[in-house]
């Protein structure tokens, strides 16, 4: 056809692989892993899993050539039900012989666990459905690669969140050498964990580029995305909870089915493991206990989405604490602070084995009812409800402690995931004393480059505008573990102070040879190295700089250049924490929730950057609360994806929200030595329960406690016309 160069099936191109896509995370020994290609050969086991490519002068002229291919289907059946898939019935694989990819268990003391439910004065057993999310950047993903002319090199433009590590894997999937691969992450138009990932089609681009010697372009389009980019959650969950008479909460006991999809894409069946230790939230529970089975289904493979496991942990657990509130017939805030780990008890090791490095949770929920006004909250629901108004007033409470930084490598080690969980960071103060900064994080929307100007610039005493930040192209930057898991200002930002500090240390020797005093005597205060007592006496560190670089009078083993380097290992995760607070109006007659006000209470520690954490945490609300409204990927029996495009995919605008009320507490971390914790994920992490508690809130007075996402009309009005038959109303 016209302007096509090539096309190509599946089985054309098996001869350009080395292995099969990756999947870093084989979470247990006896993992299932099918093996996955870029393009299917005998079996498509979804829709979106490639057949064939057509490579062409330009992208309508390549749309046409694929409408010009035909593909001789023979129909399978599909598994779309998580419990379905788990009793094996029908097989995604057959020649794995199972849909079960794991079973992963984590129980403190099965004795005392037993000993626990069976003595408590109150139990609640709860089953929660976390829908599936399909991730919705700004931009879709796209990838360009460019043969060298000589030679075999190629430079690979993709919009990926991990340029470090998709070189490797890009390497060893390819057979290219890593020495012939540049990654560059340009502008990348969002993430939100869509893009920790390597996809068949960035292997594709370069394999082509390979094969036919020339540069190979592919764009996303918005429908693509939404079946061939991972989807997040796609969670069955049970979650129970044994309190003593006084709402004291004794034990905790989570089962998950959790969806893989078709295939494990890189940390697929890592993502339940990272809720696994925190479906205590942030309660004193003793006794703890937690397993999880995963499954393939002939959907869109699932993998990390803005939280990754901590979301659908938060829900469960901040959902269960309000139903057993409601059979206890507690205030919300009132069993939370029943339960809430005290201040005094931190570092506090918790049942499921982590140690939480600092935290002061009643004081966030204080402020935060505070923030909303909650008291008078209350008064107005009551009022509504004493007058039957048909717009019911819902107040949703969610307190949270998420695990973020990830991580540190013997930890990682410990969860058999294939990575460390570094960074690696440069700091170079250039002979004019304009500093470079060199880092291993990847930035995609969080502005890395404010913030990390604005610490150096703190630390060297320069201006940030005289700092420049180097990121996301691994020949500029050739180490660095990339940015997801909240991890880039507590490892990565400080790996950049460490560097600041180790230039500080080369520059008060050099200061001190070329004054002639000893180091000690040195004060060092806003980019300045004086002489203590005599304060004339003094070199700013642009002259130190300048005299690194020319080296003519150095102190005898001193390097040339005014540089440091370093490579963090964190020594643990750092626990963000904060309570939100969710007021929804659900008017009884159409089953219609509006969002009324939100107020987040957030503690990431120390802040770099206050417009930027806000920044973080309202777009993570909208996010989360759009899981609790309105986002639901949509299957049909034979597994059609029915939500296939923004017309059916409701993701919200600023219409549907109301201006959010954010505060904050300051805990620092004692993890790291900027005292900081991640703030990436918390809004998403806490607003959607805050949210779904809220809509509930608004409704159990007439019977309606159980409710799934997305709390459309329909499944509100549903609810409230069951409750309504059953009451005979
Ligand atoms: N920050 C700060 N002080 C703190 C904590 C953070 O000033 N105590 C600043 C940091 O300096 C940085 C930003 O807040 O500029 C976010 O830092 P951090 O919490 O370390 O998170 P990461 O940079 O590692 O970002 C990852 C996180 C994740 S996992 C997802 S998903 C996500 C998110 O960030 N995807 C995003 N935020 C996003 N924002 C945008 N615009 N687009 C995405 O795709």
């Amino acid at each position: 056809m016209p302007g096509v160069i090539a096309a190509f099936t599946g089985a054309d191109l098996a001869s350009e692989w080395a292995a099969p896509m990756p999947c870093a995370w084989p979470v247990t020994p006896d993992m299932k892993n099918p093996p996955h290609y870029p393009l299917a050969t005998q079996r498509a086991c979804y829709v979106g899993d490639g057949v064939a490519v057509v490579v062409a002068e330009s992208p309508e002229q390549a749309i046409d050539a694929l409408a010009g291919i035909v593909v001789d289907y023979e129909e399978e059946p599909a598994v779309t039900d998580l419990e379905d898939a788990a009793a094996d019935r029908v097989l995604v694989h057959p020649d794995i012989g199972t849909n079960r990819a794991y079973t992963w268990e984590l129980i403190s003391d099965p004795d005392a666990l037993k000993k626990a439910f069976d003595s408590a004065a109150h139990t609640v057993k709860e089953r929660y459905i976390q829908q599936r999310l399909i991730p919705a950047a700004m931009e879709p993903r796209g990838v360009c690669v460019v043969p060298h002319p000589f030679g075999g090199d190629f430079t690979v433009y993709s919009a990926t969140q991990i340029p470090h590590i998709l070189k490797v894997m890009l390497g060893i999937t390819c057979a290219v050498p890593e020495t012939s691969l540049r990654v560059v992450a340009p502008a990348v138009g969002g993430g939100f964990g869509s893009k920790l990932n390597v996809y068949a089609e960035e292997l594709l681009a370069l394999a082509l580029a390979r094969k036919l010697r020339r540069p190979v372009r592919w764009v996303e389009e918005r429908s693509e995305a939404a079946l061939a980019t991972i989807q997040g959650r796609g969670q069955i969950q049970e979650i129970e909870l044994a309190a003593d008479a006084d709402g004291k909460i004794t034990a905790v006991r989570v089962h998950l089915i959790a969806d893989m999809g078709a295939y494990l894409q890189l940390v697929t069946p890592g993502i339940p493991l990272l809720g696994a230790f925190l479906y205590h939230g942030v309660y004193d529970v003793p006794v703890y206990g937690f397993s999880c089975t995963s499954v393939f289904t002939t959907k869109t493979p699932t993998d990390a989405y803005r939280g990754a496991g901590r979301p659908e942990a938060t829900y469960a657990i901040e959902r269960a604490i309000d139903a057993l509130a409601r059979k206890l017939e507690m205030d919300p805030a009132e069993i939370r602070r029943r339960n809430f780990i005290r201040p005094e008890k931190f570092p506090y090791s918790s049942a499921a084995g982590l140690v939480f490095d600092s935290g002061q949770y009643e004081m966030a929920l204080d402020k935060s009812l505070e923030l909303v006004g909650y008291d008078q909250l209350r008064q107005e629901q009551r009022r509504r409800r004493e007058n039957g108004s048909a717009r019911l007033l819902g107040i949703g409470l969610s307190s949270y402690v998420e695990m973020c930084g990830l991580a540190p490598s013997r930890v990682l080690a410990s969860l058999n995931y294939s990575a460390g969980g570094w960074e690696a960071a440069t700091v170079r103060v250039l002979p004019t004393g304009t500093v470079q900064v060199v880092t291993g994080t990847s930035p995609h929307g969080q502005g890395h480059v404010t913030s990390w100007s604005m610490l150096v610039a703190d630390r060297l005493g320069v201006d940030p505008q005289n700092v420049e930040v180097l990121h996301s192209d691994t020949a500029v930057s050739p180490h660095g573990m990339d940015t997801y898991g909240s991890r880039s200002l507590s490892v990565g930002g400080t790996a950049v102070a460490m560097a600041c500090d180790r230039v500080l240390d080369k520059a008060r020797v050099i200061a001190a040879h070329q004054m002639e005093v000893a180091e000690e005597d040195l004060e060092v205060s806003a980019g300045t190295f004086s002489v203590r007592g005599t304060p004339e006496k003094s070199m700013t560190l642009q002259q130190v700089a300048f005299e690194a670089f020319t080296a003519h009078n150095l102190p005898d083993g001193t390097e040339p250049n005014l540089d440091g380097s370093i490579t963090f290992d964190p020594p643990n995760f750092t626990f963000p924490f904060g309570t939100h607070v969710a007021v929804v109006e659900v008017d009884t007659e159409t089953g219609k929730v509006d969002l009324v006000q939100y107020a987040a209470l957030d503690d990431c520690g120390n802040q770099i950057n206050p417009l930027i954490v806000e920044g973080q945490v309202h777009g993570g609300i909208a996010q989360g609360a759009a899981q609790a409204l309105w986002e639901e990927a949509v299957y049909d029996d034979s597994g059609n994806l029915l939500t296939a495009t923004l017309a059916d995919y409701l993701v919200p605008s600023a219409a549907e929200l109301p201006s959010f009320k954010t505060g904050a507490t300051v805990t620092p971390s004692p993890t790291n030595i900027l005292g900081v914790k991640g703030v990436g994920e918390a809004g998403t992490i806490a607003s959607t329960p805050a949210v779904m508690n809220a809509v509930v809130d608004a409704l159990s007075h007439l019977g309606v406690t159980q409710l799934d996402m997305p709390a459309s009309p329909e499944k509100v009005w549903r609810a409230l016309t069951n409750v309504g038959k059953e009451a005979g109303r």
